[in-house]
């Protein structure tokens, strides 16, 4: 099939995914376009049978907000016509859905059919999409969408009840390409690779999201430090965003902050997920938690917040642990117990690496996609 991609192209889960899912396509066969105003940062533009098409969004003075969705939806419609594309697959609703709609409408009044498919993410539904100013166009293009897809049935139940849905939506679950994202078999290589960050004797926590409120970066740094002051341990962050500073400056009040890395914003997560013993994901709502599975994949399970589609990632006290939001001394507390029980962190390791393999790998994953396609194509 041809299929184009529209997903934002900066750091954040549904860039990932969609970058991801043109690869593993790709790999399978397919022609992908991916359709945005920069390359998504996953791509090194050289994997064969993907194409990448910049949106030019003009800056004409009388613009104060550039019109990207406009831009978007004309670059949608000339490229489905130039490379004959089967469909249209949009992450994030908005304005993504909206632009695909405007493309298919475009195309229909040159008897084209180009159907499109919606992926709903997270935010695009429990924030953005709850503005007022976005609520009824996001409702409507979700409705218009000739496919429909969550990432979680948390998410699919909430956009349901926040948008008053009436239509199908497919849940489709976040995944991981367990080949890529495993854990580093070789004990000297993984502890060469490991004495960056800490040394033998210490345990490395690490947490990896893009500092928005939503992921309690705070919250982080503050399990660290109770986990800090009872066991030799070092925390890296990987990212960068709004809260980073906040996090920066806390590390300094607690006086924690050489015991802190801060990585910044990482191209090669799957290098540095393996080497530490727990990832700390303690956000105030996450629909799935794709940082939680890449990290699982590479044998480090996640002490994460019981909220939004994350129970349907992880099971407490078998692949992980779950606590409620902002209990950082429980979450500390737990870290600490499981870190001194080698027996058991290992058992716990050994299920998050089962979990993604089972459930959530790519090979299970990616013909869903295809099957869905192949359901509105025909
Ligand atoms: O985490 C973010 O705020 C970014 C957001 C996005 O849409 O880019 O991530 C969401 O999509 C991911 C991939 O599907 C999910 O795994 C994340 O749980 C979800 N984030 C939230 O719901 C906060």
């Amino acid at each position: 099939m041809r299929i184009g991609i529209t997903c934002y192209p900066t750091y954040g889960g549904s860039g990932v995914v969609a970058t991801e899912l043109g690869i593993e396509l790709a790999a399978l066969g397919h022609e992908i376009h991916f359709i945005s105003y920069s390359q998504p940062f996953r791509l090194s533009g050289r994997e064969t049978g993907i194409c990448y098409h910049e949106v030019p969004v003009s800056n004409y003075p009388l613009f104060e907000f550039p019109p990207y969705d406009l831009a978007l939806a004309s670059r949608m419609a000339e490229v489905a016509e130039y490379y004959g594309l089967d469909l249209l697959h949009v992450h994030y609703a908005i304005p993504h859905s909206v632009s695909a709609l405007l493309a298919r409408q475009m195309l229909a009044a040159r008897s084209r059919h180009l159907p499109f498919v919606t992926t709903l993410h997270g935010t695009d539904i429990t924030l953005v999409g709850m503005d007022h100013s976005y609520l009824p166009i996001t409702q409507y293009a979700i409705q218009q969408s000739d496919g429909v897809t969550s990432i979680s049935g948390w998410l699919r139940d909430k956009t349901v009840e926040n948008f008053s849905i009436t239509r199908s939506i497919e849940v489709i679950h976040n995944f991981v390409n367990c080949d890529q994202y495993q854990p580093i078999r070789d004990a000297a290589q993984r502890a060469a690779m490991r004495a960056r960050f800490a040394s033998p004797d210490e345990f490395l926590l690490m947490h990896l999201s893009n500092f928005r409120p939503v992921k309690r970066v705070v919250d982080v740094v503050q399990t660290f430090a109770r986990i800090a002051r009872q066991l030799p341990a070092r925390l890296a962050l990987i990212g960068d965003g709004p809260d980073r500073s906040t996090a920066e400056w806390l590390a300094h009040s607690l006086g924690i902050h050489d015991r802190i890395h801060f990585l910044g914003k990482q191209d090669r997560v799957h290098d540095l997920l393996p080497l530490a013993d727990l990832l700390l994901m303690p956000s105030e709502n996450e629909s799935f938690g794709l940082a939680a599975l890449e990290s699982m994949a590479c044998q480090t399970p996640a002490i994460a917040t019981h909220v939004g589609g994350v129970p349907e990632l992880i099971t407490h006290d078998h692949d992980g642990l779950l606590f409620p939001i902002g209990d950082v001394d429980g979450m500390a507390a737990a870290a600490v117990s499981l870190l001194q029980d080698s027996e058991r962190h290992m058992a716990m390791r050994q299920a998050a690496r089962k979990t993604a393999q089972d459930r959530f790998c790519s090979t299970r994953i990616i013909p869903r996609y295809v099957d869905f396609y192949h359901s509105l194509v025909g």
